[in-house]
């Protein structure tokens, strides 16, 4: 098939040059060990190097060696960012965004790195088309059960499904996980030490249900009894003696919750009084609401502890092996908190333990703002709150400032352009005999020595009707079929004032920028398969791609 892309046409030559500043940067390094460390519907705020309070002593130590960009994106939910992220260009290109088959010359990261003698590992969650070994990994570890952190019944080895785990086996996901990267990182040691290699760890916390181990929540007993009005503006104010953020915080919304919550009443039959369904003033709520809401809570900061500890496990075995000063390490989310409140799994019993394997609870839209402080909205939104990740960056080798902040608007289309750069590899024109458009993303590598702009023409955001833009500090964005909203980014990343009726021109001018790429994806990711239909959808895609 020849196709002709009329996008960006000269992205390709600036690649090449980019490769030549690559080396530069790193300062003559030799090509870096990847590990890229994914969360699952983590917030903004969470991470203690992000103003969070939640004690995360492994990733700040990496952050204080290492780089925090401040304004990097996702694209608001777990499969389009895992696309983005592993191909390079945004989910609707390569038809990810309603979930579908990817076109065939949508390559995946590994299969791009292997040219340059990289050998790939994956543990965790998935999301993605195909099997993963398919997407070229050497070995996996697939969790496709994300409604049970204990016993999950779907899990495979190198895409060969395992025995389900029972309930009294000591099993724990962020915690397996990190076992079968630490196995991979063994295996790699032991039998292919010369090579480069990729390692991309998934958890699937804290995404809902929130369960964690019961240590961990002790940790958190009582922490968070004074509510998340309290605790948002304690996250904000240590965001900006950090310098994370500098603007306002957004004001809490206590109507605006996902269509596909179901409703308080219900909730408050199936689970308890203390059930919240939206996220009103912590003063309104009733004693009841309080103790059990600060539960919850509770169980996503051990979620979040022990996502921390388990990198630290990651981090000492790289270190043990010598590999640590050569190996770049990233951290980030794949979409905001979530304030979405569902029951699935095998239910919820009201008699268990909040947070123990038989609970099935979801932080909900009151903790969920706290979580995405200082912005607005949630996850599947693509305002701030949905799509702001925090990026953590760590290579002794190749990066010399430490503990500096990046503010460059970066994207998670940028990691694959990124990544070519630093192996020394580049991204094919074609792949299956396919053309392939140029690669939506930009190298970060230019901000690893300083704080310098990203050359980013324009930042897309589209999903399930909500849409984006971001060029330069302006912003357009909208809820469905809701109004373009503007906003000046530069100091107002709370989007608290709405310029749309103040520069009517400038919203026209980005929307047409807008509407032009939003046809011209969809015209891409037309090239992969269509999407399959609603009873073909469900085996097509993978039981783990089911909505939400
Ligand atoms: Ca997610």
């Amino acid at each position: 098939m020849i196709m002709r892309w009329v996008v960006g046409g000269s992205v390709v030559l600036a690649f090449v040059m980019a490769t030549t500043r690559g080396a530069e940067a790193a300062g003559g390094a030799k090509r870096p060990n990847v590990v890229f460390i994914l969360a699952d519907d983590m917030g903004f705020s969470d991470l203690g190097c992000y103003g969070g309070e939640i004690a995360t002593p492994n990733v700040d130590r990496l952050a204080k060696q290492g780089l925090r960009f401040t304004q990097c994106y996702n694209t608001a939910r777990c499969w389009p960012s895992r696309a983005a992220f592993l191909t390079g260009y945004y989910p609707q290109q390569v038809n990810r965004d309603p979930a579908a088959q990817r076109p065939r010359w949508a390559a995946l990261l590994p299969q791009l790195l292997k040219p340059a003698g990289y050998r790939s590992y994956h543990s965790g969650k998935w999301h993605v088309d195909g099997p993963v070994l398919e997407g070229g990994f050497a070995r996996s570890y697939h969790l496709e059960d994300t409604d049970r952190s204990f016993s999950p019944r779907v899990h495979s080895l190198d895409d060969v499904r395992l025995p389900q785990v029972g309930p009294n086996e000591a099993y724990y996901s962020t915690r397996a996980i990190a076992e079968h990267a630490l196995n991979w990182l063994s295996e790699h040691e032991s039998k292919y030490r010369d090579d480069p290699f990729f390692l991309y760890v998934a958890f699937t916390s804290p995404h809902f249900p929130i369960q964690a181990l019961p240590e961990d929540i002790a940790r958190y007993r009582g922490r968070y009894k004074e509510g998340w009005d309290r605790i948002r503006r304690e996250r904000w104010e240590r965001q900006r003696s950090l310098g994370i953020v500098d603007g306002p915080l957004s004001d809490r919304d206590p109507r605006t919750i996902p269509d596909w919550n179901v409703s308080e009443d219900e909730l408050k039959q199936k689970i308890g009084a203390g059930e919240a369904g939206y996220a009103v003033a912590w003063d309104e709520l009733a004693d009841e609401q309080k103790r059990f809401q600060a539960a919850k809570m509770e169980i996503h900061a051990a979620m979040v502890d022990r996502i921390d500890r388990e990198i630290g496990r990651i981090v000492a075995k790289l270190e043990a092996s010598g590999q640590l000063e050569n190996t770049i390490i990233l951290v980030a989310t794949d979409n905001g908190a979530s304030a979405e409140q569902l029951i699935r799994g095998d239910g919820h019993d009201p008699a268990a333990s909040p947070g123990s394997a038989k609970s099935f609870l979801c932080l909900g839209p009151g903790w969920s703002t706290a979580a995405n402080t200082p912005f607005r909205l949630h996850k599947s939104w693509v305002h701030e709150g949905g799509i702001s990740t925090p990026l953590i960056v760590h290579w002794p080798a190749g990066i010399k400032a430490k503990g500096e902040l990046r503010h460059t608007p970066a994207h998670f289309v940028d990691f694959v352009p990124t990544l070519l750069e630093l192996a020394g590899a580049t991204a094919p024109s074609t792949w299956n005999d396919e053309a392939r458009p140029p690669l939506s993303g930009r190298s970060l590598v230019p901000a690893f020595a300083k704080d310098v702009e990203i050359d980013h023409e324009f930042l897309f955001f589209k999903h399930i009707g909500n849409r984006g833009l971001r060029v330069g500090d302006w912003k357009i964005v909208a809820v469905k079929d809701g109004p373009w909203e503007l906003y000046n980014l530069a100091n107002d990343r709370a989007e608290s004032n709405n310029l749309a009726a103040d520069h009517p021109e400038k919203v026209k001018e980005l929307v047409a920028i807008w509407t032009r790429y939003d046809g011209e994806y969809q015209r891409q990711g037309a090239t992969g398969e269509p999407l399959p239909k609603a009873a073909a959808r469900k085996k097509a895609v993978g039981s783990a791609n089911k909505l939400p």
